[in-house]
């Protein structure tokens, strides 16, 4: 039997849940071990990055960042395949995943952060998940801790009252689109999960969990729930389908969020990187967009634009990415 994978995570983090779906699904041999205060010492010691999750090989090795995990670990455990062997649509589905890590943690981060009930309820949940057997004083004068670490916090994911209506617009369009995609078929990609589910998944997970968006998601979201569901344990339950299938209720969340929002954003956040500047702006959905210039956004479009021009032949895949918005971002 293969020895343990240790992955160091928590329940409030998308990036741990996504891998730990990505290791359910590969039944890679893992123990799942959150990151508390019993913990911290040991994962401080491997951790590179303060950052969750955390995996370590049993070969010792540690490894950070879901996208790099994942990657590392398909190279070791290739079965099931985690993307579609058709090249077009294995690029469209690390695409919506990049869309998914990068943008789609803003609505999860901005729900969370900005309504008290929502403060209330996730700092909660990151105390007691910290602090396990402690009291109740400590769990709230902790949870009121990390509600005053956090609120600050969504200035750097560009969440303010001016940007609301543009990350809960793209929130609920994004909830609309999958739901007629996921109304008939298991996973986004057809009858198994791809990349683009651990990573799309993973953020409205989070998302259902937390009082408001997980209003919209009730209301508006059956079928994205119940594919949530699906994800924490994922199991191949079909194949994947081709792009004539897949195509007329996938190509709108690749032309009106990929395409409109995700790749202008991300473009102009590496622009302002290049250009030494501390804020970019940009419109989106009509309205001004302003955030702080962020390096891990402007690395990973850097790789997503690698990947791209590493695809041989293009004939299938440009038509759509033109057809979608999204080539001329990615070229
Ligand atoms: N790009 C990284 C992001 C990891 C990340 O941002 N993790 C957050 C939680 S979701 C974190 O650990 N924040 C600091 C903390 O919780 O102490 C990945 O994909 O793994």
């Amino acid at each position: 039997m293969t020895a343990s994978h240790r992955i160091f995570g928590s329940e409030m983090s998308p990036y741990s849940v996504k891998v730990r779906s990505y290791f359910r699904y590969k039944r890679i041999p893992h123990q799942w071990i959150v990151r508390d205060q019993n913990t911290m010492a040991e994962f401080q010691r491997h951790a590179k990055l303060p950052l969750v999750p955390l995996v370590l090989t049993p070969e010792g090795e540690a490894l950070q960042d879901s996208t790099p995990i994942l990657e590392r670990m398909e190279e070791r455990f290739p079965e099931p395949p985690l993307q579609p062997a058709d090249p077009a649509l294995a690029f469209l589905s690390a695409l919506v995943e990049e869309y998914a890590d990068e943008w789609g943690n803003k609505p999860m981060f901005h729900y969370r952060w900005t309504y008290e009930d929502d403060q209330l309820s996730a700092a909660e949940r990151i105390a007691k998940e910290t602090l396990p057997g402690a009291s109740a004083e400590q769990i709230s004068s902790t949870a009121e801790m990390i509600r005053k670490r956090m609120i600050p916090r969504l200035r750097l994911v560009g969440s303010s009252k001016a940007t609301r209506g543009v990350i809960e617009g793209s929130f609920e369009r994004l909830v609309r689109i999958l739901e007629t995609h996921l109304a008939s078929r298991r996973f986004l990609f057809g009858g198994r999960p791809a990349l683009a589910d651990f990573g799309c998944f993973a953020q409205l997970y989070e998302c259902a969990v937390d009082p408001t968006p997980s209003r919209v998601m009730q209301e508006r979201g059956r079928s994205v729930l119940r594919w949530i569901e699906r994800m924490l344990d994922p199991r191949a339950e079909g194949d994947f389908e081709a792009w004539e299938s897949l195509g007329p209720t996938l190509l709108p969340l690749l032309r009106d969020e990929v395409g409109a929002i995700f790749l202008p954003w991300s473009t102009a956040n590496a622009r302002a990187l290049e250009k030494g500047e501390p804020t970019f702006r940009l419109t989106l959905d009509g309205t001004d967009f302003e955030q702080e210039t962020q390096k891990y956004h402007a690395r990973s479009l850097a790789v997503l634009r690698k990947r791209y021009a590493a695809v041989v032949d293009r004939s299938t895949l440009d038509p759509i990415l033109e057809e979608a918005g999204c080539r001329t971002w990615l070229a």
